[in-house]
């Protein structure tokens, strides 16, 4: 939330307790690497020019013409602060406990960028944190930090009423410590602090890490007044499964049924009448920028001959489902939401214009670049750097994949998804859910890869169904060795689901959850119950959280 007074202190000192990796080896790299690590929120894995002919990514396109694309990129966790903490701990959620957007403690954690402090990076911190607390203060392992409090603004005036605008208030950043004003277009204004950062203050041969955290292209995406109108006349298409087919209905869980008429749903898109051919066009002119800015840091590189010493990385911290199986957004262990764009370039380090189908996890991402960066791997990492098959040292064939373990935990806000866990192994995912009345899922992603039949119940794959639970059940175990973060036992059945066939049918949602598209209040669900938000319900008044602070005679 924008207008919280957010007096949360950083506890660094929380991290004293635990022991730190030891010094790099004799690995380090005659000369270090930099990285500029581009890392967008809710892109989808196919929303990039050269796998979308409507779309113009002319830079994202040059990235993957000079890099490696990777289609099977996934992260283990598809929302965006459990991601995120496992790209910057190379931990899973089940490990960093930060299992959902809710404000979660980061303590104890280390994120990687400290190891690389450690091997003589300089490194910088630009954009979205929104992990843990909802504080954008410094954290540890960042030299340069310029942030902002949960989700930001795409705009300085965006979510600010009108009388605290009067007053000349708009939103924040955080720059080191130091609250200033927002002055422009957020995809461009990060841009600027990060070549400034680039330009200033890292110093002639020091090998620097680069963390771009674009708030683009999250929800509600808006983009910059040079490409309002850039795909006014594009059509562009949605999955096949966007019209759900009565088979689609029937071998799915019913969640997904349910969850088409809601906020992450095609028929009640964020509680509004749009629609997401629509949604489209603004969400894929919000990329221009991003475009624009890695073509300005590419440049910039290149100017400064420092291109051909640095990987550049673009990525997403989870998917976005445009209508698969009649969803929207992320949560769930479907490929639209599980799966992110990924190019890497590293001139002279791994091949150009080639497609490596390795599966990539975001876990993998914190070993990579410590890899890179010849530091060691500390215990706590999970994952392993995909350096060696990314650079053909080992070949696809030959590269030991581990599975691909999901994990999703059921967060209030957004009820509609339940707590969900899946295992890819090979060419079968296999889903299960926790805590809801519901069937499992088996997918042969080989044969069906747009998850349109349900195997569960095939006799055919029968023999696959015990392994996967089991391994999916042992992968959950917590590194402690205590039990899954959601504390239960593992599935062996199906479970006693029968009903009467001509018996009581399913029940009704409430009432109160029946309501016209477009409500000034929609969001009140969202925001936390306080003694003037019930008495605003009960008087069937519009409600946000700046009021409070209104009547509190303070605007932040
Ligand atoms: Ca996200």
């Amino acid at each position: 939330m924008l207008f919280f007074n957010n007096k949360c202190i950083w506890l660094a000192a929380s991290l004293l307790g635990l022991g730190l990796a030891t010094p790099a080896l004799a690995k380090t790299p005659d000369k270090q690497r930099n990285v500029v690590f581009v890392l967008l929120d809710d892109l989808r894995y196919d929303g990039m020019g050269f796998l979308q002919e409507e779309l113009q990514t002319p830079n994202i396109d040059k990235l993957a013409e000079s890099g490696v694309y990777f289609p099977n990129a996934v992260v283990t966790s598809s929302l965006c602060s459990p991601s995120r903490a496992t790209i910057l701990t190379g931990m899973t959620a089940r490990n960093h406990k930060i299992v959902d957007n809710n404000n979660s403690s980061e303590e104890g954690l280390i994120f990687f960028p400290e190891y690389l402090q450690q091997v003589g990076y300089k490194t910088g911190f630009f954009g979205k944190w929104h992990m843990g607390s909802h504080s954008d203060m410094p954290r540890e392992g960042f030299d340069k930090w310029v942030s902002f409090p949960g989700q930001g603004a795409y705009f300085p005036s965006d979510s600010i009423p009108q009388p605290l605008l009067d007053k000349g208030i708009v939103n924040l950043l955080n720059i080191d410590g130091q609250k200033v004003n927002q002055t422009g277009y957020i995809t461009d204004e990060l841009t600027d602090y990060a070549l400034d950062w680039l330009k200033n203050d890292v110093k002639n041969n020091q090998p620097f890490f680069l963390y771009l955290s674009h708030k683009a292209v999250h929800s509600d995406a808006k983009p910059p007044a040079r490409y309002k109108d850039q795909y006014a006349d594009t059509k562009f298409k949605l999955p096949d499964s966007a019209v759900v087919t009565e088979q689609d209905a029937k071998n799915k869980p019913m969640w997904v049924h349910n969850q088409r008429n809601s906020w992450h749903g095609t028929d009640f898109f964020y509680a509004s009448d749009r629609t997401m051919e629509e949604y489209l066009k603004q969400y894929y002119a919000t990329l221009s920028a991003v475009d624009d800015s890695l073509g300005e840091i590419v440049n910039y590189l290149k100017e400064k001959n420092l291109y051909e010493n640095t990987m550049i990385v673009f990525y997403s911290d989870n998917g976005f489902l445009i209508g698969d199986h009649g969803l929207i957004d992320k949560r769930n262990a479907y490929e639209g939401s599980v799966r992110v764009p990924l190019i890497i370039s590293a001139p002279g380090l791994l091949p150009a214009g080639e497609t490596n189908k390795t599966l990539v996890r975001n876990l993998d991402m914190a070993p990579t670049f410590l890899e890179l960066a010849g530091a060691n791997q500390p215990e706590q990492f999970e994952g392993k750097s995909f350096l060696p098959v990314a650079s053909g040292e080992v070949s696809e064939q030959d590269w030991d994949e581990p599975d691909f373990v999901y994990e999703y935990y059921w967060e209030w806000s957004f009820p509609m998804t339940p707590t969900t866990f899946a295992i890819r192994r090979g060419n079968l995912k296999y889903i299960q859910y926790h805590g809801v009345w519901d069937i499992e899922e088996l997918y042969d992603l080989d044969a069906d890869p747009e998850e349109m039949h349900n195997l569960i119940r095939d006799p055919a794959y029968a023999e696959h169904l015990l392994p996967l639970r089991e391994a999916l059940y042992a992968s959950l175990v917590p590194a402690d060795n205590s039990k899954p973060a959601v504390p239960f036992n593992a599935r062996l059945a199906e479970g006693m689901n029968l009903r009467k066939r001509d018996g009581l049918k399913e029940a009704p949602f409430p009432d109160w959850w029946l309501v016209e598209p477009n409500r000034k209040d929609k969001f009140m669900g969202l925001f936390p119950d306080t003694p003037m938000k019930i008495e605003a319900q009960r008087n069937k008044e519009v409600y946000f959280p700046y009021m409070e602070n209104m009547k509190n005679g303070s605007a932040h």
